[in-house]
């Protein structure tokens, strides 16, 4: 079974691959770092399974190359758990992502990175309001210190696929 690490540019998922993987991948404050992806494993219970550092991208629908390559590699995975790494500052725009990555029909755990810097602004989330619409789980993580970290990986087998229409409805309903 394979993991692809996904989200915006700068959001965090090569700190979060690095973590996962014990891999030492370049990790810089300049969206775009990851123009081609890393490959690294990680043991979860007896399985070993591949981790994918995919590029940044805004949406599925890709307007350069490392968007390009991003999509690519979910449209050729379609059976593995994707991580949605979102920056917990810049919510909406990452639900956005983890939505059209839901909706291609991706097991997804979405990872609220950057906790610690939404917590210093005051930005409050309410991280089980938000697994209750999406029906999938959200756990907040501070990549750099590792906090999270563990529990995201713990999600990471009992993922299961959600219907889009389902999470729409909870949309409306909340
Ligand atoms: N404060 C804080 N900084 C973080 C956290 N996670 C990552 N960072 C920092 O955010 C910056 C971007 O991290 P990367 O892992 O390179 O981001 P990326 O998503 O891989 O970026 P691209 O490969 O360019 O798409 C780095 O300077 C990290 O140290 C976090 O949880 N908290
Ligand atoms: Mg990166």
């Amino acid at each position: 079974m394979r993991i692809l690490l996904m989200g915006h540019p700068n959001v965090g998922k090569s700190v979060v691959f690095n973590r996962i993987t014990g891999a030492n991948v370049t990790e810089s404050n300049y969206p775009g770092t990851t123009v081609d992806y890393e490959k690294g494993y990680v043991r979860i219970g007896h399985e070993e399974m591949e981790v994918i550092d995919v590029p940044g991208t805004f949406s599925l629908e890709p307007k350069d190359k490392a968007e390009e390559v991003a999509v690519k590699m979910l449209e050729r995975n379609k059976d593995s758990v994707v991580v949605c790494i979102i920056d917990s500052t810049k919510i909406e725009r990452g639900l956005y992502l983890a939505l059209e990555i839901i909706e291609r029909g991706s097991r997804v755990v979405v990872a609220l990175n950057m906790w610690d810097i939404a917590e210093d602004k005051n930005i409050n989330i309410d991280v089980e309001k938000l697994r209750q619409i999406l029906g999938v789980p959200v756990v907040p993580t501070i990549a750099v210190s590792g906090e999270g970290i563990k529990e995201l990986v713990s999600r990471i087998s009992g993922a299961t696929s959600v219907k889009i229409e389902s999470v729409m409805k909870n949309v409306g309903g909340s």
